[in-house]
């Protein structure tokens, strides 16, 4: 493990659950990684609009939340996760599940 990539933010150990920040249309940051085990919680910070978050692939879906909400989800195995908003195709996310 000599070289890690230190361009990357990692959550500290300890220091579940990772953010992801809804706002104006847009998810902060696009690329969230992640460690196996993390749970993420994605925080609607509009002044308005709702959205959800929606895993195409696994055809899994959260429900809406609107300003003020939350919507979390376990990541137990590594992989990459791509994801997209339900009502806002052009929103898009990726969740990478990395050790
Ligand atoms: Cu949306």
């Amino acid at each position: 493990m000599a070289s890690l990539c230190l361009g990357v933010i990692l959550p500290a150990a300890g220091a579940e659950p990772a953010e992801v920040v809804v706002e104006k249309m847009q998810f902060v940051p696009q690329v969230l990684r992640i460690k196996p085990g993390m749970t993420v919680t994605w925080v609607n910070r509009e002044k308005r609009s709702n959205h959800s978050i929606l895993f195409e692939q696994e055809n899994l879906e959260s429900d809406r939340f609107f300003p003020g909400e939350t919507y979390q989800r376990a990541f137990d195995k590594p992989g990459i996760y791509p994801y997209r908003c339900g009502p806002h195709p052009e929103m898009l996310g990726v969740i990478e599940v990395a050790e």
